[in-house]
Protein backbone atom coordinates (compact mmCIF):
# COMPACT_ATOMS: atom_id res chain seq x y z
CA UNK A 1 0.00 0.00 0.00
CA UNK A 2 1.15 3.54 -0.70
CA UNK A 3 3.12 5.03 2.24
CA UNK A 4 1.10 7.65 4.39
CA UNK A 5 2.18 9.42 7.25
CA UNK A 6 -1.18 9.14 8.80
CA UNK A 7 -0.76 5.22 8.80
CA UNK A 8 2.36 5.45 10.26
CA UNK A 9 1.08 7.40 12.72
CA UNK A 10 -0.39 6.97 16.51
CA UNK A 11 -2.96 9.39 17.41
CA UNK A 12 -3.63 10.59 21.02
CA UNK A 13 -7.01 11.37 21.73
CA UNK A 14 -7.81 14.70 24.04
CA UNK A 15 -10.75 14.76 25.38
CA UNK A 16 -9.86 18.87 26.98
CA UNK A 17 -12.99 18.93 29.52
CA UNK A 18 -11.00 16.10 31.40
CA UNK A 19 -7.64 16.55 30.77
CA UNK A 20 -5.98 19.80 32.61
CA UNK A 21 -7.77 22.46 33.65
CA UNK A 22 -5.15 25.96 33.57
CA UNK A 23 -7.60 28.46 35.18
CA UNK A 24 -9.79 26.51 38.40
CA UNK A 25 -12.74 26.66 36.93
CA UNK A 26 -13.15 22.83 36.90
CA UNK A 27 -12.65 22.12 33.35
CA UNK A 28 -9.72 20.96 31.27
CA UNK A 29 -9.56 23.95 28.62
CA UNK A 30 -6.78 24.59 25.63
CA UNK A 31 -4.31 26.09 28.06
CA UNK A 32 -4.66 23.20 29.76
CA UNK A 33 -3.47 21.26 26.97
CA UNK A 34 -0.28 23.17 25.78
CA UNK A 35 0.80 22.69 29.79
CA UNK A 36 1.09 19.01 28.95
CA UNK A 37 2.08 18.87 25.17
CA UNK A 38 5.78 17.57 26.71
CA UNK A 39 3.97 14.77 28.41
CA UNK A 40 2.16 13.56 25.11
CA UNK A 41 5.52 14.52 23.41
CA UNK A 42 7.20 12.21 25.24
CA UNK A 43 5.16 8.98 24.74
CA UNK A 44 6.02 9.28 20.97
CA UNK A 45 3.08 10.67 19.60
CA UNK A 46 2.41 11.72 16.61
CA UNK A 47 -1.04 13.18 15.87
CA UNK A 48 -3.93 14.84 18.99
CA UNK A 49 -7.40 14.33 18.33
CA UNK A 50 -9.12 16.97 20.68
CA UNK A 51 -12.49 16.42 21.07
CA UNK A 52 -14.90 19.58 19.65
CA UNK A 53 -14.11 22.89 21.54
CA UNK A 54 -16.72 25.18 19.44
CA UNK A 55 -19.31 27.62 20.78
CA UNK A 56 -22.09 24.91 22.16
CA UNK A 57 -24.70 25.01 25.00
CA UNK A 58 -23.15 21.46 26.04
CA UNK A 59 -25.75 19.62 26.30
CA UNK A 60 -23.84 16.77 25.04
CA UNK A 61 -20.31 17.81 25.80
CA UNK A 62 -19.69 20.30 22.73
CA UNK A 63 -21.27 17.70 20.20
CA UNK A 64 -24.30 20.41 19.86
CA UNK A 65 -22.56 23.06 18.45
CA UNK A 66 -24.07 26.78 18.43
CA UNK A 67 -20.95 28.88 16.66
CA UNK A 68 -19.29 27.00 14.31
CA UNK A 69 -16.03 29.53 14.50
CA UNK A 70 -16.04 30.23 17.75
CA UNK A 71 -14.52 28.61 20.57
CA UNK A 72 -16.25 28.02 23.82
CA UNK A 73 -15.91 29.63 26.78
CA UNK A 74 -15.01 26.77 28.89
CA UNK A 75 -11.65 26.24 26.72
CA UNK A 76 -10.48 29.42 26.00
CA UNK A 77 -10.63 31.57 22.76
CA UNK A 78 -9.28 31.43 18.89
CA UNK A 79 -5.68 33.46 20.39
CA UNK A 80 -5.04 30.17 22.97
CA UNK A 81 -6.46 27.89 19.91
CA UNK A 82 -3.58 29.37 17.26
CA UNK A 83 -1.25 28.99 20.38
CA UNK A 84 -1.93 25.20 20.82
CA UNK A 85 -1.79 24.81 17.25
CA UNK A 86 1.68 26.12 16.79
CA UNK A 87 3.08 24.82 20.15
CA UNK A 88 1.99 21.30 19.04
CA UNK A 89 3.54 21.74 15.33
CA UNK A 90 6.55 23.40 17.49
CA UNK A 91 7.40 19.86 19.13
CA UNK A 92 6.92 18.31 15.63
CA UNK A 93 3.26 16.87 16.05
CA UNK A 94 0.08 17.66 14.25
CA UNK A 95 -3.31 17.88 15.34
CA UNK A 96 -7.00 17.19 13.92
CA UNK A 97 -10.18 18.31 14.88
CA UNK A 98 -13.18 16.80 15.72
CA UNK A 99 -16.17 17.88 12.58
CA UNK A 100 -19.56 17.69 13.47
CA UNK A 101 -22.03 18.77 10.94
CA UNK A 102 -24.60 15.90 10.91
CA UNK A 103 -26.10 18.39 13.42
CA UNK A 104 -26.09 21.65 15.36
CA UNK A 105 -27.48 22.39 18.65
CA UNK A 106 -31.05 23.80 18.49
CA UNK A 107 -29.37 26.94 19.55
CA UNK A 108 -27.39 27.63 16.49
CA UNK A 109 -28.82 30.29 14.65
CA UNK A 110 -29.40 28.45 11.32
CA UNK A 111 -31.96 26.17 13.19
CA UNK A 112 -33.20 29.17 15.20
CA UNK A 113 -33.95 31.01 11.49
CA UNK A 114 -35.33 27.53 10.54
CA UNK A 115 -37.49 26.70 12.98
CA UNK A 116 -39.17 30.22 12.70
CA UNK A 117 -41.36 29.94 10.07
CA UNK A 118 -42.14 27.33 6.80
CA UNK A 119 -41.01 29.68 4.07
CA UNK A 120 -37.97 31.07 6.01
CA UNK A 121 -34.77 30.88 3.35
CA UNK A 122 -33.14 28.69 6.00
CA UNK A 123 -36.43 26.26 6.89
CA UNK A 124 -34.59 23.33 4.18
CA UNK A 125 -31.40 23.08 6.09
CA UNK A 126 -32.83 21.53 8.68
CA UNK A 127 -35.49 18.19 8.11
CA UNK A 128 -39.10 19.10 8.56
CA UNK A 129 -41.72 16.56 8.08
CA UNK A 130 -45.71 17.01 8.94
CA UNK A 131 -47.49 15.01 11.21
CA UNK A 132 -48.36 11.50 10.28
CA UNK A 133 -52.10 11.01 11.39
CA UNK A 134 -51.63 13.57 14.01
CA UNK A 135 -48.07 11.82 15.02
CA UNK A 136 -44.53 11.60 14.41
CA UNK A 137 -44.00 10.68 11.00
CA UNK A 138 -42.89 7.76 11.41
CA UNK A 139 -41.38 4.99 14.49
CA UNK A 140 -37.79 5.35 13.93
CA UNK A 141 -35.43 6.55 17.47
CA UNK A 142 -32.38 8.39 17.76
CA UNK A 143 -29.63 7.76 19.61
CA UNK A 144 -30.85 9.79 22.57
CA UNK A 145 -34.23 9.88 22.59
CA UNK A 146 -37.25 7.67 21.93
CA UNK A 147 -37.91 9.22 18.87
CA UNK A 148 -36.12 11.11 15.81
CA UNK A 149 -38.84 13.47 15.58
CA UNK A 150 -39.68 16.31 17.21
CA UNK A 151 -42.75 18.65 17.40
CA UNK A 152 -42.12 22.18 16.85
CA UNK A 153 -45.47 23.49 17.94
CA UNK A 154 -45.45 27.43 16.27
CA UNK A 155 -45.66 25.89 12.43
CA UNK A 156 -46.92 22.50 13.68
CA UNK A 157 -44.16 20.62 12.05
CA UNK A 158 -41.54 17.63 13.34
CA UNK A 159 -37.52 17.94 12.56
CA UNK A 160 -35.49 14.78 12.58
CA UNK A 161 -32.66 14.23 15.10
CA UNK A 162 -30.01 11.17 14.94
CA UNK A 163 -29.28 12.18 18.77
CA UNK A 164 -30.58 14.40 21.46
CA UNK A 165 -33.95 16.67 21.19
CA UNK A 166 -31.42 19.31 21.25
CA UNK A 167 -29.24 18.11 18.07
CA UNK A 168 -31.38 18.98 14.99
CA UNK A 169 -29.94 17.46 11.92
CA UNK A 170 -28.77 19.22 8.75
CA UNK A 171 -30.17 18.50 5.46
CA UNK A 172 -27.18 17.95 3.04
CA UNK A 173 -29.38 17.96 0.16
CA UNK A 174 -29.27 21.31 0.08
CA UNK A 175 -25.95 22.63 -1.91
CA UNK A 176 -26.04 26.25 0.45
CA UNK A 177 -25.75 24.07 3.44
CA UNK A 178 -23.47 22.03 2.02
CA UNK A 179 -21.05 25.53 0.64
CA UNK A 180 -21.29 26.81 4.10
CA UNK A 181 -20.20 23.88 5.55
CA UNK A 182 -17.22 23.24 3.37
CA UNK A 183 -16.33 27.06 3.72
CA UNK A 184 -16.13 26.59 7.76
CA UNK A 185 -14.08 23.18 7.22
CA UNK A 186 -11.34 25.76 5.06
CA UNK A 187 -11.54 27.96 8.05
CA UNK A 188 -10.01 25.83 10.13
CA UNK A 189 -7.98 24.27 7.98
CA UNK A 190 -6.17 27.76 6.80
CA UNK A 191 -5.46 28.14 10.69
CA UNK A 192 -3.02 24.88 10.15
CA UNK A 193 -5.02 21.58 11.53
CA UNK A 194 -4.13 18.78 10.05
CA UNK A 195 -7.03 16.68 9.55
CA UNK A 196 -10.58 15.53 11.10
CA UNK A 197 -11.96 13.05 12.53
CA UNK A 198 -15.48 13.23 11.09
CA UNK A 199 -18.66 12.71 13.70
CA UNK A 200 -21.15 10.08 12.31
CA UNK A 201 -19.83 10.98 9.32
CA UNK A 202 -21.82 8.00 7.43
CA UNK A 203 -25.16 9.30 8.71
CA UNK A 204 -25.46 12.73 6.66
CA UNK A 205 -27.82 11.25 4.39
CA UNK A 206 -31.03 10.55 5.08
CA UNK A 207 -33.56 7.77 3.67
CA UNK A 208 -35.48 8.79 0.69
CA UNK A 209 -38.63 6.82 2.37
CA UNK A 210 -39.62 7.54 6.17
CA UNK A 211 -41.85 5.02 6.09
CA UNK A 212 -42.21 2.71 9.93
CA UNK A 213 -39.33 0.43 10.76
CA UNK A 214 -40.04 -3.29 11.18
CA UNK A 215 -37.73 -2.90 14.20
CA UNK A 216 -37.19 0.49 15.26
CA UNK A 217 -34.84 -0.13 17.72
CA UNK A 218 -32.34 -1.31 15.13
CA UNK A 219 -31.23 2.36 14.36
CA UNK A 220 -29.04 1.01 11.35
CA UNK A 221 -31.72 3.12 9.15
CA UNK A 222 -30.16 6.56 10.39
CA UNK A 223 -26.85 5.83 8.27
CA UNK A 224 -25.47 4.70 5.29
CA UNK A 225 -28.14 6.44 2.94
CA UNK A 226 -27.72 6.72 -0.81
CA UNK A 227 -26.18 10.08 -1.80
CA UNK A 228 -23.99 9.71 1.23
CA UNK A 229 -21.12 9.12 -1.25
CA UNK A 230 -22.04 12.14 -3.26
CA UNK A 231 -21.12 14.26 -0.21
CA UNK A 232 -18.42 12.80 0.69
CA UNK A 233 -16.92 13.01 -2.69
CA UNK A 234 -18.04 16.18 -3.21
CA UNK A 235 -16.39 17.20 0.28
CA UNK A 236 -12.96 15.94 -1.29
CA UNK A 237 -13.39 17.94 -4.45
CA UNK A 238 -14.20 21.56 -2.53
CA UNK A 239 -11.90 21.26 0.11
CA UNK A 240 -9.85 17.90 1.75
CA UNK A 241 -7.39 17.34 -2.18
CA UNK A 242 -6.64 21.01 -1.55
CA UNK A 243 -4.79 20.58 1.67
CA UNK A 244 -2.32 17.77 2.97
CA UNK A 245 -5.34 16.43 5.63
CA UNK A 246 -6.20 13.25 7.67
CA UNK A 247 -9.58 12.33 7.85
CA UNK A 248 -10.86 9.55 9.76
CA UNK A 249 -14.37 8.88 9.74
CA UNK A 250 -16.90 7.94 12.49
CA UNK A 251 -19.00 4.87 10.52
CA UNK A 252 -21.43 3.08 12.43
CA UNK A 253 -23.55 0.06 11.33
CA UNK A 254 -21.10 -1.16 8.40
CA UNK A 255 -19.90 -3.92 7.72
CA UNK A 256 -16.07 -4.54 5.15
CA UNK A 257 -17.52 -3.91 1.96
CA UNK A 258 -19.79 -0.92 3.40
CA UNK A 259 -16.89 0.72 5.18
CA UNK A 260 -14.53 0.25 2.19
CA UNK A 261 -16.54 2.30 -0.19
CA UNK A 262 -15.51 5.58 2.35
CA UNK A 263 -11.85 4.72 2.33
CA UNK A 264 -11.13 3.16 -1.12
CA UNK A 265 -8.12 5.12 -2.04
CA UNK A 266 -9.40 5.39 -5.50
CA UNK A 267 -12.20 6.61 -4.41
CA UNK A 268 -11.17 10.64 -3.06
CA UNK A 269 -13.78 10.24 0.17
CA UNK A 270 -12.17 9.44 3.31
CA UNK A 271 -8.55 8.55 4.53
CA UNK A 272 -9.39 6.19 7.18
CA UNK A 273 -12.83 5.03 9.74
CA UNK A 274 -13.95 4.18 12.97
CA UNK A 275 -16.09 1.38 12.71
CA UNK A 276 -17.88 0.25 15.49
CA UNK A 277 -18.29 -3.85 15.01
CA UNK A 278 -16.12 -3.80 18.02
CA UNK A 279 -17.40 -0.95 20.56
CA UNK A 280 -21.05 -0.96 19.75
CA UNK A 281 -21.98 -4.58 19.08
CA UNK A 282 -19.79 -6.42 21.28
CA UNK A 283 -20.52 -5.23 24.78
CA UNK A 284 -17.78 -7.99 27.23
CA UNK A 285 -14.45 -9.29 25.42
CA UNK A 286 -15.64 -12.14 23.06
CA UNK A 287 -12.36 -13.61 21.73
CA UNK A 288 -13.87 -15.46 18.89
CA UNK A 289 -16.18 -12.47 17.66
CA UNK A 290 -12.89 -9.83 18.06
CA UNK A 291 -10.69 -12.73 15.69
CA UNK A 292 -13.66 -12.88 13.22
CA UNK A 293 -13.32 -8.84 13.15
CA UNK A 294 -10.11 -8.39 12.67
CA UNK A 295 -9.96 -10.57 10.14
CA UNK A 296 -12.93 -9.72 7.97
CA UNK A 297 -12.02 -6.05 8.32
CA UNK A 298 -8.43 -7.04 7.17
CA UNK A 299 -9.33 -9.17 4.33
CA UNK A 300 -11.99 -6.52 3.29
CA UNK A 301 -10.02 -3.72 3.20
CA UNK A 302 -6.62 -5.27 2.10
CA UNK A 303 -4.37 -3.31 -0.16
CA UNK A 304 -7.09 -1.16 -0.74
CA UNK A 305 -8.09 1.31 2.20
CA UNK A 306 -6.65 2.04 5.81
CA UNK A 307 -8.17 0.76 9.01
CA UNK A 308 -7.87 2.56 12.60
CA UNK A 309 -7.51 0.22 15.91
CA UNK A 310 -9.10 1.51 18.91
CA UNK A 311 -10.97 -0.25 21.99
CA UNK A 312 -12.09 2.71 24.08
CA UNK A 313 -12.75 6.75 23.68
CA UNK A 314 -14.64 9.26 25.26
CA UNK A 315 -18.34 7.32 24.54
CA UNK A 316 -16.97 3.96 25.71
CA UNK A 317 -15.95 2.53 28.76
CA UNK A 318 -12.05 2.45 29.42
CA UNK A 319 -10.58 -0.68 27.61
CA UNK A 320 -9.21 -2.63 30.99
CA UNK A 321 -12.78 -2.19 32.61
CA UNK A 322 -14.32 -3.65 29.53
CA UNK A 323 -12.29 -5.76 28.10
CA UNK A 324 -9.45 -6.60 30.31
CA UNK A 325 -9.16 -7.28 34.19
CA UNK A 326 -9.08 -4.26 35.94
CA UNK A 327 -8.65 -6.02 39.37
CA UNK A 328 -5.59 -7.88 39.94
CA UNK A 329 -3.94 -7.93 36.51
CA UNK A 330 -4.59 -4.25 35.71
CA UNK A 331 -1.24 -3.78 34.91
CA UNK A 332 -0.69 -6.63 33.01
CA UNK A 333 -4.06 -6.81 31.24
CA UNK A 334 -3.73 -2.81 30.11
CA UNK A 335 0.03 -3.75 29.06
CA UNK A 336 -1.78 -7.04 26.73
CA UNK A 337 -4.75 -4.40 25.37
CA UNK A 338 -2.26 -2.16 24.54
CA UNK A 339 0.14 -4.35 22.76
CA UNK A 340 -2.98 -5.64 20.63
CA UNK A 341 -4.09 -2.39 19.30
CA UNK A 342 -0.33 -1.61 18.72
CA UNK A 343 0.00 -4.23 16.40
CA UNK A 344 -3.03 -5.06 14.54
CA UNK A 345 -3.03 -4.10 11.53
CA UNK A 346 -4.69 0.14 11.10
CA UNK A 347 -3.81 3.75 12.66
CA UNK A 348 -3.49 3.26 16.48
CA UNK A 349 -5.96 5.55 19.20
CA UNK A 350 -5.03 5.99 22.63
CA UNK A 351 -7.32 7.77 25.05
CA UNK A 352 -5.84 9.64 27.47
CA UNK A 353 -5.48 7.83 30.28
CA UNK A 354 -5.40 4.47 28.62
CA UNK A 355 -1.68 4.80 28.95
CA UNK A 356 -1.52 4.60 32.19
CA UNK A 357 -4.31 1.96 32.63
CA UNK A 358 -6.67 4.65 33.92
CA UNK A 359 -9.97 2.05 34.70
CA UNK A 360 -14.04 2.78 34.32
CA UNK A 361 -15.80 4.84 37.06
CA UNK A 362 -18.60 3.59 39.10
CA UNK A 363 -21.10 6.79 40.85
CA UNK A 364 -23.66 6.17 42.95
CA UNK A 365 -26.71 7.85 41.55
CA UNK A 366 -27.78 9.25 38.63
CA UNK A 367 -27.78 12.60 39.39
CA UNK A 368 -23.69 12.14 39.76
CA UNK A 369 -23.85 11.05 36.03
CA UNK A 370 -23.73 13.72 33.49
CA UNK A 371 -23.89 11.82 30.17
CA UNK A 372 -27.08 12.48 28.17
CA UNK A 373 -27.23 9.37 26.83
CA UNK A 374 -27.19 7.63 30.10
CA UNK A 375 -29.52 10.15 31.33
CA UNK A 376 -32.10 10.10 28.60
CA UNK A 377 -31.99 6.19 28.42
CA UNK A 378 -32.55 6.30 32.40
CA UNK A 379 -35.63 8.55 32.30
CA UNK A 380 -37.43 6.77 29.27
CA UNK A 381 -36.98 3.17 31.14
CA UNK A 382 -38.14 4.32 34.35
CA UNK A 383 -40.84 6.12 33.24
CA UNK A 384 -41.78 2.46 31.68
CA UNK A 385 -42.34 1.82 34.93
CA UNK A 386 -39.54 -0.46 35.85
CA UNK A 387 -37.46 0.09 39.28
CA UNK A 388 -35.25 2.66 38.96
CA UNK A 389 -32.29 0.82 41.01
CA UNK A 390 -32.55 -2.10 38.33
CA UNK A 391 -32.29 0.31 35.33
CA UNK A 392 -29.39 2.80 36.66
CA UNK A 393 -27.58 -0.75 37.28
CA UNK A 394 -27.60 -1.54 33.79
CA UNK A 395 -26.85 1.12 32.35
CA UNK A 396 -23.23 1.44 34.49
CA UNK A 397 -21.33 -0.65 32.55
CA UNK A 398 -21.55 1.55 29.14
CA UNK A 399 -22.27 4.62 30.41
CA UNK A 400 -20.06 7.31 28.50
CA UNK A 401 -18.71 8.97 31.78
CA UNK A 402 -17.27 5.54 32.81
CA UNK A 403 -14.52 7.35 30.52
CA UNK A 404 -15.16 10.98 30.95
CA UNK A 405 -13.64 11.16 34.11
CA UNK A 406 -10.61 13.87 34.79
CA UNK A 407 -7.43 12.92 34.24
CA UNK A 408 -5.02 11.48 36.68
CA UNK A 409 -1.74 13.62 36.70
CA UNK A 410 -0.70 12.98 40.53
CA UNK A 411 -1.92 11.94 43.78
CA UNK A 412 -3.09 15.49 45.36
CA UNK A 413 -6.56 16.05 45.81
CA UNK A 414 -8.33 16.04 42.44
CA UNK A 415 -5.49 14.05 41.16
CA UNK A 416 -3.90 17.48 39.94
CA UNK A 417 -6.82 17.70 37.27
CA UNK A 418 -8.19 20.89 38.68
CA UNK A 419 -7.76 23.51 42.04
CA UNK A 420 -11.44 23.99 41.75
CA UNK A 421 -14.28 21.62 41.51
CA UNK A 422 -14.43 19.44 38.67
CA UNK A 423 -17.46 19.25 36.30
CA UNK A 424 -17.43 15.33 36.92
CA UNK A 425 -15.83 13.23 39.34
CA UNK A 426 -12.64 11.98 40.05
CA UNK A 427 -12.44 8.38 39.97
CA UNK A 428 -11.10 7.99 43.10
CA UNK A 429 -8.47 5.22 42.41
CA UNK A 430 -5.94 8.21 41.18
CA UNK A 431 -4.33 7.98 44.69
CA UNK A 432 -1.78 5.12 43.35
CA UNK A 433 -3.14 5.08 39.29
CA UNK A 434 -1.88 8.67 38.14
CA UNK A 435 0.81 10.28 36.03
CA UNK A 436 3.27 10.85 38.35
CA UNK A 437 3.65 7.41 39.86
CA UNK A 438 3.93 6.21 36.43
CA UNK A 439 6.57 8.21 35.28
CA UNK A 440 8.50 7.17 38.44
CA UNK A 441 8.10 2.98 37.82
CA UNK A 442 10.05 1.62 34.95
CA UNK A 443 7.82 -1.14 34.49
CA UNK A 444 4.79 1.10 34.50
CA UNK A 445 1.99 0.80 31.67
CA UNK A 446 3.28 4.18 30.59
CA UNK A 447 6.77 2.97 29.64
CA UNK A 448 5.60 -0.23 27.95
CA UNK A 449 2.73 1.95 25.61
CA UNK A 450 6.38 4.60 25.02
CA UNK A 451 8.15 1.15 23.71
CA UNK A 452 5.25 0.15 22.01
CA UNK A 453 5.38 3.54 20.19
CA UNK A 454 9.32 3.32 19.07
CA UNK A 455 8.54 -0.03 17.32
CA UNK A 456 6.20 1.35 15.41
CA UNK A 457 8.69 3.99 14.14
CA UNK A 458 11.25 1.61 13.67
CA UNK A 459 10.06 -1.37 11.85
CA UNK A 460 7.76 -1.02 9.04
CA UNK A 461 6.33 -4.67 9.37
CA UNK A 462 3.89 -3.05 12.32
CA UNK A 463 2.43 -0.67 9.84
CA UNK A 464 2.65 -2.28 6.33
CA UNK A 465 3.06 -6.33 7.26
CA UNK A 466 0.17 -8.65 6.31
CA UNK A 467 -2.25 -10.41 9.01
CA UNK A 468 -2.42 -13.67 9.46
CA UNK A 469 -4.47 -15.15 12.62
CA UNK A 470 -2.74 -18.66 13.58
CA UNK A 471 -5.32 -19.94 16.10
CA UNK A 472 -8.77 -18.45 15.20
CA UNK A 473 -10.63 -20.95 17.15
CA UNK A 474 -8.85 -20.66 20.57
CA UNK A 475 -10.41 -18.95 23.11
CA UNK A 476 -8.08 -18.13 25.43
CA UNK A 477 -4.79 -17.10 23.07
CA UNK A 478 -4.86 -14.91 20.23
CA UNK A 479 -1.44 -15.58 18.05
CA UNK A 480 -0.98 -13.98 14.97
CA UNK A 481 1.64 -12.76 12.62
CA UNK A 482 2.59 -9.69 10.68
CA UNK A 483 4.76 -9.97 7.60
CA UNK A 484 6.74 -7.77 5.57
CA UNK A 485 9.66 -7.71 2.91
CA UNK A 486 10.71 -10.50 4.59
CA UNK A 487 10.21 -9.72 8.27
CA UNK A 488 8.05 -11.31 10.54
CA UNK A 489 6.00 -10.65 13.59
CA UNK A 490 4.51 -12.92 15.89
CA UNK A 491 2.52 -11.42 18.41
CA UNK A 492 1.13 -13.87 21.23
CA UNK A 493 -1.42 -13.03 23.61
CA UNK A 494 -2.76 -14.65 26.96
CA UNK A 495 -6.06 -12.73 27.32
CA UNK A 496 -7.14 -15.19 30.26
CA UNK A 497 -6.83 -14.79 34.29
CA UNK A 498 -5.03 -17.96 34.00
CA UNK A 499 -2.04 -19.82 32.90
CA UNK A 500 -2.02 -21.27 29.39
CA UNK A 501 0.66 -23.54 27.86
CA UNK A 502 1.58 -22.75 24.23
CA UNK A 503 2.98 -24.07 21.17
CA UNK A 504 4.35 -22.57 18.66
CA UNK A 505 2.18 -23.48 15.18
CA UNK A 506 4.02 -25.39 12.23
CA UNK A 507 7.09 -24.33 11.14
CA UNK A 508 7.72 -21.70 13.66
CA UNK A 509 9.02 -24.31 16.19
CA UNK A 510 12.22 -24.62 14.27
CA UNK A 511 12.71 -21.00 13.44
CA UNK A 512 14.68 -18.50 16.30
CA UNK A 513 13.34 -16.38 17.66
CA UNK A 514 14.13 -13.06 19.63
CA UNK A 515 11.31 -10.71 21.70
CA UNK A 516 11.17 -8.12 21.19
CA UNK A 517 9.03 -6.45 23.87
CA UNK A 518 6.62 -8.76 26.73
CA UNK A 519 5.00 -7.50 29.77
CA UNK A 520 6.68 -9.92 32.18
CA UNK A 521 10.40 -9.09 32.92
CA UNK A 522 12.52 -11.94 31.16
CA UNK A 523 13.44 -14.16 33.28
CA UNK A 524 10.26 -14.10 35.60
CA UNK A 525 8.04 -15.76 32.36
CA UNK A 526 7.89 -19.62 32.66
CA UNK A 527 9.57 -20.83 29.44
CA UNK A 528 8.27 -20.34 26.02
CA UNK A 529 5.49 -22.91 26.64
CA UNK A 530 3.71 -21.54 29.52
CA UNK A 531 1.83 -18.22 29.35
CA UNK A 532 0.86 -16.62 32.77
CA UNK A 533 -2.03 -14.69 33.35
CA UNK A 534 -2.74 -12.09 30.92
CA UNK A 535 0.91 -12.03 29.19
CA UNK A 536 1.86 -10.65 25.81
CA UNK A 537 4.99 -11.37 23.70
CA UNK A 538 6.20 -10.48 20.50
CA UNK A 539 9.07 -11.74 18.92
CA UNK A 540 10.62 -11.47 15.85
CA UNK A 541 11.26 -14.72 13.22
CA UNK A 542 14.75 -15.50 12.73
O1 LIG B 1 -20.87 9.42 18.67
C1 LIG B 1 -21.81 8.62 18.02
C2 LIG B 1 -22.39 7.69 19.03
O2 LIG B 1 -23.51 7.75 19.37
C3 LIG B 1 -21.48 6.74 19.70
O3 LIG B 1 -21.79 6.76 21.06
C4 LIG B 1 -21.67 5.34 19.19
O4 LIG B 1 -21.35 4.46 20.17
C5 LIG B 1 -20.76 5.05 18.07
O5 LIG B 1 -19.77 5.86 18.17
C6 LIG B 1 -21.46 5.13 16.74
O6 LIG B 1 -22.45 4.19 16.69
C7 LIG B 1 -20.55 10.72 18.33
C8 LIG B 1 -19.73 11.35 19.43
O7 LIG B 1 -18.54 10.63 19.59
C9 LIG B 1 -20.56 11.43 20.68
O8 LIG B 1 -19.84 11.88 21.78
C10 LIG B 1 -21.73 12.34 20.38
O9 LIG B 1 -22.61 12.37 21.49
C11 LIG B 1 -22.50 11.88 19.15
O10 LIG B 1 -21.66 11.55 18.06
C12 LIG B 1 -23.42 12.99 18.69
O11 LIG B 1 -22.68 14.01 18.12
Amino acid sequence: MKKRWWKEAVVYQVYWRSFYDSDGDGYGDLKGVIEKLDYIKSLGIDVIWLNPFYESPDRDNGYDISDYYRVMEKAGDMAVFQELVREIHNVGMKVIMDLVVNHTSDQHPWFLESRSSKDNPKRDWYIWEDPKEGKEPNNWRSYFAPSCWELDPATGQYYYHSFAVEQPDLNWKNPDLRNEIYKMMRFWLDRGIDGFRMDVINLLAKREDFSDAENPYDISYLANNPGIHDYLQEMNREVLQHYDAMTVGEIPFVTPAEGLLYVDEDRNELNTLFHFQVADEMPTWDMSRFKRIQSSWYDGLKGKGWNSQFLNNHDHTRQVTRYGNDGQYREQSAKLLATMVHTLPGTPYIYQGEEIGMTGARFDSIEEYNDIAMRNKYHEEVAKGRDPKEVFESLLLLSRDNSRTPMHWNDAPQAGFTNGEPWIKVNPNYKHINVEAALKDQDSVYYYYKKLISLRKENEVVVYGDYQDLLPDDQNLYVYTRSYNGTTWLIVLNHSDEQQTFTFPGELQQKGKQLIISNYKPGTGNGENLLDPHEARVYQIE
